[in-house]
């Protein structure tokens, strides 16, 4: 039993540095990427470390007994780190920018962008591995890294606290008119994105010099 206390006590250690790794090791992207193309894409960044209760309930739905080892293998969130982007196009150009860093190695992605999920939720999910250096070697540490624009952002965590979360079948209207507001979302990314991008090319064009 203390053996098992003091593993989950390590894995939690493990999690806690993965998150500062990728916190600096991200902050020191972004400002190489701002440096480079003059602006900052990122609206905010969100990080934690996955609450006891939500892991219990991922581990309980999948079917899997709640040990250290299956939280290891199956809980592929437990760092989550959330960048939130102004614009649709900033979302591609972070997965570029983290697509190019060598310390960050990719293993899995979603574009739930280009192909939202049933419910109408879009983001982009990279799951990554990040190297975390411990007195006896380094270890690669999992964690999730979800983008997407602050309309996205709207909508999901609005949803979470709506419907995501209920342990129940959530009523069809209620899914549908979700379903809408996703579609009303994506639809002012879109315009977003065009008068951003007609507003740049009018600056560009009538620059005082
Ligand atoms: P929480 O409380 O937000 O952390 P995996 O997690 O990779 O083992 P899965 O389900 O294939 O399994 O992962 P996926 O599809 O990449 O999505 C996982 C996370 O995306 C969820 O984590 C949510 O954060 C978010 N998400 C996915 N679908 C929805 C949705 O319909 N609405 C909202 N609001 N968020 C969604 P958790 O652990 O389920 O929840």
């Amino acid at each position: 039993m203390a053996r098992k206390e003091k593993s989950l006590e390590l894995l939690l250690m493990q999690y806690q540095a993965a998150l500062k790794t990728l916190e600096t090791q991200l902050g020191i992207l972004l400002k190489d990427f701002e440096y480079r193309n003059k602006y900052n894409p990122v609206e905010h960044i969100k990080s934690r470390i996955k609450q006891y209760d939500s892991i219990v309930r991922k581990l309980t739905d999948r079917g899997y007994e709640i040990t250290v080892e299956n939280i290891e293998k199956h809980v592929h969130d437990m760092v989550g780190i959330r960048i939130i982007c102004d614009f649709l196009s900033d979302v591609y150009k972070i997965v570029d920018m983290i697509e190019s860093c060598q310390q960050i190695t990719i293993h899995n992605r979603k574009d739930y962008i280009s192909s939202p999920k049933p419910s109408g939720y879009s983001s982009y999910h990279l799951l990554v591995y990040v190297p975390v250096y411990f007195m006896d070697g380094v270890r690669m540490v999992e964690a999730e890294i979800q983008i997407r624009t602050l309309a996205m952002d709207f909508w999901a965590s609005l949803d979470h606290k709506i419907s995501y979360k209920f342990q129940g079948q959530v009523p069809k209207e209620i899914q549908e008119n979700m379903y809408k507001c996703a579609l009303d979302i994506n639809d002012l990314d879109h315009k977003m994105l065009i008068l951003n991008d007609k507003m740049r090319t009018f600056r560009e064009d009538n620059e005082v010099i």
